[in-house]
């Protein structure tokens, strides 16, 4: 197979950057990591390297380049099939589709309250009322597909998948955030949190030298 690399920024605060980065951990893939820290003078020259786009993620595999997060773990999807990052069957697959889309697409509120930072804890932050719609909407989410289609195992449809992929930045801000968790929630949570992969970009983002004031200003 043509050589792998993924260009992603901050671990300690680029959610982004992190859904493709745990697919290809999950899918059991060997790949070179290049780190780009944010909001440096030399950031924006240094993606423009790998994608015209101008963000990170970029997933370069050989001479194909693929870009925004959604995509990237879809191509994953083709690239690597024994790791059956989409579930089985029409209807599971159809709907893990469309909450990663809900994910890529939505959830602004949330997004720009509660950002990405997993070295802080920073309990009832950032919390309007725009922001519990959109908690309330994920975790009833995340309960319906427990209950319609995770018997298999921990995940959101039981084994692994890109919706948890697509997820695991929320599961992230609930901890960062000190969001209180019904038992089925925070058992699906701590199942992300529990990932040897998890673990692993937790310890990286601890280590890294950068501090972003605008993203500990919240
Ligand atoms: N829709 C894109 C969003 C990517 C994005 O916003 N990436 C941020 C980092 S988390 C970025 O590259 N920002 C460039 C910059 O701030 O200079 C995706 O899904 O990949």
């Amino acid at each position: 197979m043509d050589k792998l690399t993924l260009v992603i920024a901050n671990k300690a605060y680029s959610s982004w950057s992190l859904r493709p980065w745990l697919a290809l951990k999950l899918a059991g893939a060997v790949f070179e990591e290049v780190v780009i820290p944010l909001r440096l003078p030399e950031t924006a020259a240094l993606i423009a390297r790998w994608s015209p786009a101008g963000k990170v993620p970029v997933l370069r595999h050989g001479a194909v380049t693929v870009w925004e997060s959604i995509a990237i773990v879809e191509y994953l999807a083709e690239l690597f099939p024994e790791a059956h990052l989409w579930p089985a069957g029409p209807v599971a697959r159809a709907h893990a589709r469309t909450i990663c889309a809900e994910m890529h697409a939505g959830f602004v509120p949330l997004r720009s309250n509660m950002t990405m930072n997993l070295r802080r804890r920073l309990p009832g932050r950032g919390r309007s009322a725009e922001v519990e719609k959109d908690i309330a909407r994920i975790t009833a989410m995340w309960r319906d597909c427990r209950a319609r289609f995770g018997h298999g195992g921990p995940f959101l449809f039981g084994a692994f998948s890109n919706a948890d992929a697509m997820y695991a930045p929320v599961v992230t801000r609930f901890e960062t955030y000190g969001v209180d968790l019904d038992a089925e929630c925070r058992a699906y949570a701590d199942a992300v949190l529990g990932l040897p992969a998890m673990q692993a970009w937790y310890a990286d983002a601890a280590a890294e030298p950068w501090t972003i004031a605008e993203y500990e200003a919240v």
